[in-house]
């Protein structure tokens, strides 16, 4: 999608002498921590509607919750996939569900005293995201990682410290991309974000300024090289930001979505399908002059397919004719992209396009341009089952 615009650029710039080349990265891609985009959502707290996208930009909607709960997306269940909860400020009581879709909680415990302030992360890289608290009172953060169950107290934190300023809304990611989670702070008022890539008390590894005052930060992995950078959802326009560095600068990639009062959350949902999103009529914050906007959707000129150990991540990626797909080795097996059908030694290439196999772990990568708008098949000519499809859209 367009978000995955800006960091194949360099990489198209090799394609420029066209065709399916070799060539080597000059900056190794890495895997992320769960192997696939993080995409947004916006949850509406005063209905407790959800409304979350995939890569592709369509967009999943259901109810889950009670109005006035705060809501976070995790992997709870360690599968790859973030799915809901919610954290009731009320009395510290948290809500998990394990899967995109209306229900009632799975896991229910309480954590934290009313008012603090949920955080969802890996924060030990183990692979499983666990709820942590913020308490602004104290600017102390509060980790822990595991999860409680049956509506029991989950006791105390393994960690906490002090971080930040009072007032500053806190977030989470791997902004390193050890697969570890930390903490940041985003000051609403300015723009400010900083944050933290060890659960120690110290400074700001890293600050720099990103959007105006009022909007609403998410951070995520929004190219797939396994570092979470920030995006905004900016209420006025109804629009999210995205920036894939943490650095200082204006955003890689713009998103229209959804309504001014609806709170933003990111993670990798693994949804398939949807509908086209849509803006709602809204009252803008800053004018008080009711706008109305719709978005459409359009296939993106670029995508990243990891090639991993043994699979194609993601397996089935949608592009614009005249776009392009990049394969990145991120893998220790030797692999193959290989159109044509059938798979392993018994696949039958058909001759678009061919790395041959390549072994290299993270040292590779192979593009493909697609001309013409049809749906494409290919296979890793060495492991039995690992497929994949391009589908290529007119615009
Ligand atoms: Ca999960
Ligand atoms: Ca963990
Ligand atoms: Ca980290
Ligand atoms: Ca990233």
């Amino acid at each position: 999608m367009m978000r995955r615009m800006v960091v194949v650029m360099n990489l198209v710039a090799f394609l420029a002498l066209g065709g399916a080349v070799f060539f080597a990265v000059s900056a190794p891609p890495t895997a992320a921590a769960d192997g696939s985009e993080d995409t947004v959502g916006l949850v509406n707290s005063a209905t407790g509607e959800w409304h979350l996208t995939n890569e592709q930009g369509l967009v999943t909607s259901f109810f889950y919750g009670n109005p006035g709960d705060v809501p976070i997306m995790g992997d709870w269940d360690c599968d790859g996939v973030d799915t809901p909860g919610l954290f009731r400020q009320l009395d510290g009581f948290v809500y998990l569900r394990n899967s995109n879709t209306e229900g009632i909680a799975d896991i229910r415990f309480f954590f934290g005293n009313p008012g603090d302030f949920p955080l969802a992360g890996d924060f030990n890289g183990d692979g499983c995201d666990t709820v942590s608290i913020y308490r602004p009172a104290e600017g102390r953060f509060f980790v822990i990682n595991k999860l409680g169950e049956n509506d029991g107290g989950l006791g105390a934190a393994e960690t906490n410290y002090v971080f930040g300023n009072p007032g500053d809304k806190p977030f989470v990611g791997d902004f390193d991309g050890d697969e570890v989670d930390t903490v940041g702070l985003h000051r609403e008022s300015t723009g400010l974000v900083y944050f933290r890539n060890t659960h120690t008390e110290g400074v700001a590894d890293s600050e720099f300024i990103f959007g105006d005052p009022g909007d609403r930060f998410v951070s995520g992995d929004w190219n797939t090289n396994g570092i979470d950078s920030p995006g905004l959802f900016r209420p006025a326009s109804t629009t999210f930001f995205f920036r894939f560095t943490n650095s200082q600068g204006v955003a890689d990639s713009t998103f229209e979505f959804g309504s001014a009062d609806w709170l933003p959350v990111s993670g990798s949902f693994a949804l398939i399908g949807g509908t086209t999103p849509t803006t709602s009529t809204t009252t803008s914050t800053t004018t008080g002059t009711p706008t109305t906007t719709t978005t459409m959707t359009t296939p993106p000129s670029s995508a990243i397919v990891q090639v991993r150990d043994n699979s194609f991540s993601s397996q089935v990626v949608t592009i614009a004719e005249g776009g392009t797909v990049t394969w990145a080795w991120v893998g220790i097996n030797p692999h193959s992209t290989t159109s044509g059908t059938g798979s392993g030694p018994g696949g039958v290439p058909d001759g678009n396009w061919d790395s041959g196999i390549r072994t290299g772990g993270p040292n590779f990568s192979h593009s493909a341009t697609f001309s013409d708008s049809g749906t494409y098949t290919y296979f890793c000519q060495v492991h039995t089952g690992m497929t994949g499809t391009v589908t290529v859209i007119s615009p």
